[in-house]
């Protein structure tokens, strides 16, 4: 039996379903600039030069797909998403809005719409899952990140991003602000899977977003002193891990106690990490989200006493550093209202989970749509997306790029 058609959401995707697969976490593990990355923008490239539309990649890494009616490409109808992954990602976070672009470009083109300049943008590092900060793409576009910062960043194997740009064929140097880019943008729209519930409860395929919640990373370093597991008795013993496992049930009792928060240690690396060895130092990075900015870093602060406080129970010292914050974003309303009278019926809903869409909101007119998730999860290998609801999604974002148009 053939398999989804190439010209669909679900076809596309089916071409890229075998790059990435992690066969230990399961789902995806696509970070930046990995072979499995970069295999994910050729196929992206390829896809548009077959649209005969006009790529580009610029000096951030971020490639640009244009369609220029009049040979003008100002003040552009701009959509697109990401193509990197969290580890033991699912498949649609990212890749889904890409694909969804290309459809719904396919569909303007087939109808001969004109108009305003339109292009497909792919951000690099979206998720911060190697190099640390989230939207670093978007962030370095808009001069969010300062850009000897964003070079020095070092992934878990110690490589920088500098590096691996230039290991890739990349010219760090030129990594900067692009305010010709940017200006080109009229309006920004992403479509994402849903990373929730909300379409399942309300039966929609589609949503309109209104905001982001604000969300930050801090990493938190507890020293101690590394010795050998066997010969160390337990009273002699500064062990960071113990003070690591006292402040992890900490977080969330401390975010328990906050109506609406979220706070997270999804990664924590003890050095040297030997089975029989006491660590001299355990690094893990907190992720602290409300929809009240001084209430994050309120929850933050606390964080941060509950970890000296840990630590110095088991001799140990503790140091935090704030590594991104993001504030909450609202989308502009007047936009959210648009794309709601151009998709009737679509509800609209608020995000906990952050985008590019998020950073360039301070800087052009900006919307979301997301497409139901029948699993509500996400970073995670059930994320789901349906067939049908898939291409419902690419409708809607072509008919509401043809109303920006
Ligand atoms: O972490 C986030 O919220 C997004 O998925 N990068
Ligand atoms: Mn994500
Ligand atoms: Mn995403």
């Amino acid at each position: 039996m053939s398999g989804p058609r190439p010209d669909t959401v679900s076809g596309l995707l089916a071409e890229i379903a075998d790059i990435g697969r992690d066969p230990v976490r399961g789902g995806y593990s696509r970070p930046v600039l990995s072979g499995a990355e970069l295999s994910l923008r050729e196929w992206f490239v390829a896809h548009a030069d077959k649209r005969g539309l006009e790529v580009t990649t610029d000096r951030n890494g971020v490639i640009w797909a244009w369609h220029t009616p009049d040979g003008s490409y100002a003040d552009a109808v701009v959509t697109g998403s990401h193509l990197d992954s969290v580890p033991g990602g699912g498949a649609y976070d990212g890749p889904l809005g890409v694909a969804s672009a290309l459809v719904a470009f396919d569909r303007l083109s087939a109808a001969g719409v004109g108009g305003r300049p339109r292009a497909i943008a792919v951000f690099p590092e979206e998720e911060g899952s190697r190099f640390g900060v989230a939207c670093l793409g978007s962030r370095l576009l808009t001069g969010a990140i300062d850009p000897a910062r964003a070079l020095a960043l070092a992934d878990p194997g110690g490589r920088t991003f500098a590096e691996a740009l230039r290991a890739a064929g990349a010219t760090p140097e030129h990594l900067g602000p692009d305010p010709e880019a940017l200006g080109r943008i009229g309006t920004f729209v992403e479509l994402h899977v849903e990373q929730g519930r909300g379409l399942i409860d309300l039966g929609q395929p589609v949503a309109v977003g209104s905001s982001i919640l604000g969300h930050g990373r801090w990493r938190v370093t507890l020293s101690g002193a590394g010795n050998h597991a066997g010969t160390t008795l337990m009273s002699d013993r500064r062990d960071p891990m113990v003070a690591a496992g006292a402040l992890v049930v900490g977080v969330r009792r401390l975010a328990r106690e906050v109506p609406e928060a979220r706070a997270t240690v999804g990664r924590l690396v003890p050095t040297p990490g030997g089975t029989n060895v006491i660590a001299s130092r355990v690094d893990l990075w907190l992720d602290v989200r409300h929809h009240d900015d001084a209430t994050t870093l309120a929850l933050v602060e606390r964080i941060r006493q509950e970890a000296e406080l840990a630590a110095a129970e088991e001799g140990c010292s503790a140091v935090m550093a704030e590594e991104s914050f993001s504030a909450t974003v609202d989308f502009d309303a007047g936009l959210r209202d648009e794309l709601c009278e151009v998709l009737p019926g679509a509800p609209v809903l608020a995000t906990g989970a952050g985008h590019d869409a998020g950073v360039l909101k301070a800087h052009v007119p900006t919307a979301m749509l997301f497409v139901r998730n029948p699993t509500g999860v996400s970073h995670a290998p059930d994320e789901a997306v349906e067939d049908v609801d898939a291409e419902h999604g690419a409708l809607a974002l072509a008919h509401t790029l043809e109303h920006l148009a």
